[in-house]
């Protein structure tokens, strides 16, 4: 079990900078529940519950002293599968006040991700709501469970003041150690898990909030998964806890649900991807009885967002735009506050840190001047390698993180985002592995071979299909067939293709080794 670290003159220089410092995520609950401007103001709230700084330390506290009494130690992997909710923000804590490490699991991933990221990160325990009537968390926990020998315990999120203790003091954690692992969207079967540290996300966190003008006066909602680097971070959960703020947890990203939240809670910041950005500016043209005005900033990223819809979002909603263009990786860049709105409806922003390093490459890694390229970076919150030094591959020699991302500038120097390598199709933000699913199919004995590729979708960006060549032409196995084998196999539903086209073969790619990236490439252009 290992992270790849910084080189240590680079380290050397963050420490010295002040970029890296001694605070570690536990500070931001605990440091403002001892201050008594801010112990007093709320903190987290979701539609059932709102808890004080304060409260929420305290109970913090408490379930942390329970996680350590039933044998979580420090340095353990624990994963959360846990709904949106003001539970999550608990149970995050709590883990990290007991020096474990949370590890992202989101509540659509199903057991062929959950039991990839509990066999790879070596999990003891899952933290996952035990009776909901939408889904069956706990039965798939179970299943997981008794696929991955590590696990020894299944803890219920909606129950976790059953688990709670006397508090104790607990050893103060390494800031330059692991704090959390995060599933990488270009997982393959073998997922990519991304490791970062308290002092390297937190910087991050401190940067976002001062591009983002988030101060104790932010109420900020999430309606993203919780668990998702965006909402998390940029500047999200940590950073409005970190000024003071208040965090809004949605249940769900819809108007019908969200929107009553904003009226009541006088939410000022949200984060969408573009599909729900399309779908509140849509609602809101029609419009609404319900009070939006206190909305200020509406973010949209994890997709590139039409430029078109750009410019309708901030005056439907009130609010100004600010794109957001990140990855769980870390390099996270924002348009200006005060950019000109063609750049904030035209651009997807720059790095938020004037550490952040970027390069444009050609295929072969040959530096590109101008643009189009692929982005390669590296940085103070950029991790160098994911964990126990999976997919290389995706590391420069020299370290730098190949973004897949094909980028250039606009001349005031804001990135625009053009496209990406053919092998990940982004759903509307949500990212899938076209690599994976090709796996997934191969085993479906009617297919012989199968390629995934992205085509182009007016509400989602890009969608999947599947290119299936099967054993017996005639007994091709149908959409709902194949979406059917994919759900058993326990693919989350995001993954499953939308589209299936049979074929006889696949095009030449001119060389004599098959090159399935090559040939993805080739049907994504063939414009599916
Ligand atoms: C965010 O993080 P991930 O890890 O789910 O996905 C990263 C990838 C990027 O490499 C890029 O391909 C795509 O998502 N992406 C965008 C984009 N924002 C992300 N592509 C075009 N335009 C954008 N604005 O998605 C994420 C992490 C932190 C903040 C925001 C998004």
């Amino acid at each position: 079990m290992s992270m790849t670290l910084w080189p240590p003159e680079l380290a050397d220089d963050y420490r010295a900078r002040g970029v890296w410092t001694g605070v570690v995520f536990d500070d931001l609950i605990a440091g403002r529940a001892a201050d008594p401007r801010f112990a007093d103001r709320a903190a987290v709230v979701d539609a059932q519950c709102s808890l004080t700084y304060g409260e929420l330390d305290d109970r913090v506290g408490r379930l942390a002293a329970g996680l350590v009494a039933r044998g979580i130690d420090r340095g353990d992997r624990v994963l959360l599968q846990i709904p949106n909710g003001v539970p999550f923000v608990e149970a995050v804590f709590a883990l990290w006040r007991a020096g474990a490490v949370p590890v992202f699991g989101l509540p659509a991933h199903r057991e062929s991700e959950l039991v990839g990221i509990a066999e790879a990160a070596g999990v003891v325990a899952i933290i996952s709501p035990a009776e909901r009537t939408d889904f069956d968390y706990r039965a798939l926990a179970r299943a997981v469970a008794g696929r991955v020998r590590s696990i020894t315990q299944l803890l219920d999120s909606d129950r976790l003041e059953d688990l709670w203790a006397e508090p104790i003091t607990h050893p103060r954690a390494d800031p330059e150690d692991l704090g959390f692992l995060q599933l990488s969207g270009g997982s393959t079967g073998v997922p990519k898990l991304i490791p970062r540290t308290h002092a390297d996300y937190l910087y991050s966190v401190r940067r976002a909030n001062q591009v983002c003008g988030v101060d104790a006066d932010t109420v900020y909602l999430v309606v993203l998964p919780a668990g998702h680097n965006f909402p998390m971070s940029s500047p999200g959960i940590l950073g409005t806890l970190q000024a003071g703020g208040t965090v809004v947890l949605a249940a769900a990203p819809l108007p019908s649900v969200a929107w009553e939240l904003v009226q009541r809670e006088r939410v000022t910041m949200v984060g969408l991807v573009p599909p729900l950005a399309r779908l509140w500016t849509e609602t809101a043209e029609r419009g609404t009885d319900i009070d939006l005005s206190s909305l200020q900033t509406v973010q949209v990223g994890g997709a590139r967002c039409p430029d078109a819809l750009a410019r309708r979002i901030g005056p439907a909603l009130g609010a100004r735009l600010q794109q957001v263009f990140g990855m769980a990786e870390g390099l996270v860049c924002y348009t200006g506050l005060d950019d000109p709105i063609d750049e904030v409806v035209t651009t997807q922003g720059r790095p938020m840190s004037e550490l952040d390093q970027l390069r444009l490459v050609d295929e072969d890694g040959a530096p590109v001047t101008g643009g189009p390229g692929f982005l390669e970076t590296q940085g103070p919150y950029t991790i160098r390698g994911y964990w126990d030094g999976r997919s290389p591959e995706s590391f420069a020699p020299d370290g730098w993180y190949r973004t897949g991302d094909v980028v250039e500038f606009s001349p005031a120097g804001n990135l625009i985002v053009r496209g990406r390598d053919a092998d990940r199709i982004n759903r509307g933000g949500e990212k899938v592995s076209a690599e994976q699913v090709e796996e997934h199919l191969l085993a479906h004995p009617q297919i012989r071979d199968a390629i995934v590729v992205a085509v182009p979708d007016s509400y989602l960006g890009e969608r999947s299909c599947a290119y299936v060549i099967a054993h017996d032409p005639a007994a091709t196995p149908t959409l709902p067939e194949i979406r059917g084998f994919l759900r058993g196999a326990g693919l989350a539903e995001w993954k499953l293709p939308d589209a299936v086209k049979a074929v006889a073969d696949f095009p030449e790619t001119g060389v004599g080794k098959v090159s399935r990236k090559r040939l993805r490439e080739l049907l994504t252009a063939a414009g599916a």
